[in-house]
């Protein structure tokens, strides 16, 4: 199993599951959530409606529509509110539960946007040793996976998780 980083936009890599950074409605917003609605196209919109929402940490799936993969899995971050509201736990809790789901649909290559330090302000420096040593502990216990893939969509965030696989 190969941790990739790589610079670019989630919608135009082909994977078996694109993770969105979504928001506990599951009804679109901006950053990346907006970007993979926007290259779904609005069936997405239609069969997220018909979900009732998803719990910050937990993650929900769906199909791909127009984007290059076979699944979307959505997955609410925690907004940073200065460390003390469990929300370290929690950003680790939605990498585990994404690629739980992943498995179960016999997902062999997935990708991952920076989840929470967009809009959700968690401190990239914190965000991406919690999100690398997640996927680790996670695949250490299930090794069926053949990529899990980072898209970092500025040379910042690809650096900052660059150096946390390093270590
Ligand atoms: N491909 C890869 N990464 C991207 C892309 C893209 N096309 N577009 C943005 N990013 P954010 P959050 C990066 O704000 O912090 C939404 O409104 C971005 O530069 O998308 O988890 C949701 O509905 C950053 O590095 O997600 C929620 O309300 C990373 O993706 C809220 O934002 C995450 O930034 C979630 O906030």
């Amino acid at each position: 199993m190969e941790i990739k980083i790589t610079l670019g936009d989630i919608t135009k890599v082909p994977a078996d599951a694109i993770v969105n950074a979504a928001n506990p409605t599951l009804l679109g917003g901006g950053g990346v959530d907006g970007a993979i609605h926007e290259a779904a196209g609005p069936e997405l919109m239609a069969e997220c409606r018909t979900l009732g929402g998803c719990d910050t940490g937990d993650a929900k799936i769906t199909k791909a529509y127009r984007l290059p993969a076979e699944y979307v899995i959505h997955t609410p971050g925690p907004v940073w509110r200065g460390g003390d509201d469990c929300e370290e736990e929690l950003l680790a809790d939605c990498y585990k539960s994404c690629l739980k789901l992943a498995s179960e649909h016999r997902c062999r290559h997935v990708t991952f946007p920076s989840i929470s330090t967009g809009l959700f302000r968690f401190p990239l420096s914190k965000a991406a040793p919690i999100a690398i040593a997640a996927v680790k502990d996670f695949c250490a216990e299930s090794p069926e996976f053949d990529c899990i893939e980072f898209i970092c969509f500025d040379e910042k965030t690809k650096k900052a998780y660059e150096t946390a696989l390093e270590v």
